[in-house]
């Protein structure tokens, strides 16, 4: 049905504004539309609040009150059947008396996994199960890979000059992409709950990797850098920022204590994995911060910590801008010894979309 899409994609919109907010848990969004002329009424709006509770539905409910009786709720996740702060929210769905329900995707949560769906056809609530679902899949990324594959979503952003060159070697950083790309990345930043990048970038830029857009600023996600040796300087932006912002340093089991705990003093949390090839065990990395609570990571950095991720196939998602002038031979190359190709010419990835940021092109690719 053609109003089912519809009231599913304002319940994905709705899920879309907690993107980066609601770790551990997922984004949800709902909506409580009650029939009437045309398409209906819109009685309840609902989605996950920051920290993950209260849960999208118990939202949409709460506005709806008495009105959601007979109403028909869109939600773009199985509404949960398991007790954890609050009763599952299929309860409450019922008692409300809500008519029929129209669900995206479902819930790999092994306390959810259908049990959701079985209670509310028990209960006598017809389900329509898929509606939107490739939109949910996007939106639910991060929290279905964690339950999945016990690691987060990993998107890669590389900013790359029309010859595929990310900097200039022994420079300070260049800006390679314009101001309104700026945007859009700290937009990006603000949708993750994690940013991660290589000790050889924060050496290289001393980053703040912060989201400093104008009504966002208070977005900034968790940041992580992978410090085999614990070089990160105590005097970093990073460290010294630690207890505004979190911040993790993912080092290897044998790298020197007397860091760790300078670092520690400024806010750090200094984790240890074991070492792959001289550096950390990305892997191990990737599980540990799933275990952390980290469902959506985007990883900004630089060429050598890309191309390791790309080798490991441990990428699930690229965000690639373009700008329209070259760097030259002599610059840094985007992927180390891995061509650009293996990301816009590989079988691996798909290309979804392409927008043109002021004049710069971002593709964004997906695991094919
Ligand atoms: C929903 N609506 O908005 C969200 C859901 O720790 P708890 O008790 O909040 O439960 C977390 C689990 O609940 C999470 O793993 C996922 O299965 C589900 N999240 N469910 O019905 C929501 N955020
Ligand atoms: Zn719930």
């Amino acid at each position: 049905m053609r109003a089912d899409a519809r009231w599913m994609s304002v319940a994905v919109a709705l899920g879309r504004r907690g993107l980066g907010r609601t770790a551990p848990n997922p984004s949800v969004g709902a909506v409580l539309v009650r029939p009437g002329t045309g398409d209906g009424t819109v009685v309840g709006r609902g989605w996950t609040q920051p920290g993950g509770r209260p849960h999208a539905e118990a939202m949409a409910l709460a506005q709806a009150g008495d009105r959601a009786r007979g109403s028909t709720l869109y939600v773009t996740l199985e509404p949960c059947s398991h007790h954890g702060r609050t009763p599952p929210c299929v309860e409450a769905v019922i008692a409300a008396g809500v008519a029929r329900a129209v669900v995206a995707a479902a819930d790999p949560d092994p306390r959810v996994n259908g049990r959701g769906f079985a209670m509310l056809r028990q209960a006598g609530v017809p389900v329509t199960f898929g509606v939107g679902g490739d939109d949910a899949r996007e939106l639910n990324a991060g929290h279905v890979s964690r339950v999945v594959r016990g690691r987060p979503h990993v998107t890669l952003k590389l900013a790359v000059s029309s010859d595929g060159k990310a900097g200039l070697a022994g420079r300070r950083p260049v800006a390679i992409t314009g101001e309104l790309s700026r945007a859009y990345v700290h937009m990006l930043r603000a949708q993750s709950d994690a940013i991660m990048v290589g000790i050889g970038t924060v050496l290289a830029d001393d980053p703040d990797l912060t989201c400093r857009l104008p009504g966002l600023a208070d977005r900034s996600p968790s940041r992580v850098a992978l410090d085999s040796d614990l070089k990160l300087p105590p005097a970093s932006k990073l460290a010294a920022s630690a207890s505004a912002v979190p911040t993790t340093v993912i080092s290897a089991a044998d790298a020197p204590t007397d860091r760790e705990r300078q670092l520690v003093a400024r806010g750090v949390m200094v984790l240890r994995v074991a070492r792959a090839n001289g550096h950390v065990d990305l892997t191990e990395t990737l599980a540990l911060l799933g275990a952390q609570g980290v469902t959506r990571l985007f990883v900004e950095g630089g060429p050598t910590l890309a191309a390791a991720l790309l080798r490991a196939d441990l990428v699930d998602e690229v965000v690639l801008g373009q700008a329209p002038a070259p760097l030259g031979p002599d610059a840094i190359a985007a992927l180390d010894a891995l061509p650009l190709a293996a990301i816009t010419a590989s079988e691996r990835f798909a290309p979804v979309d392409e927008r043109t940021i002021g004049p710069d092109v971002w593709r964004r690719f997906t695991r094919a």
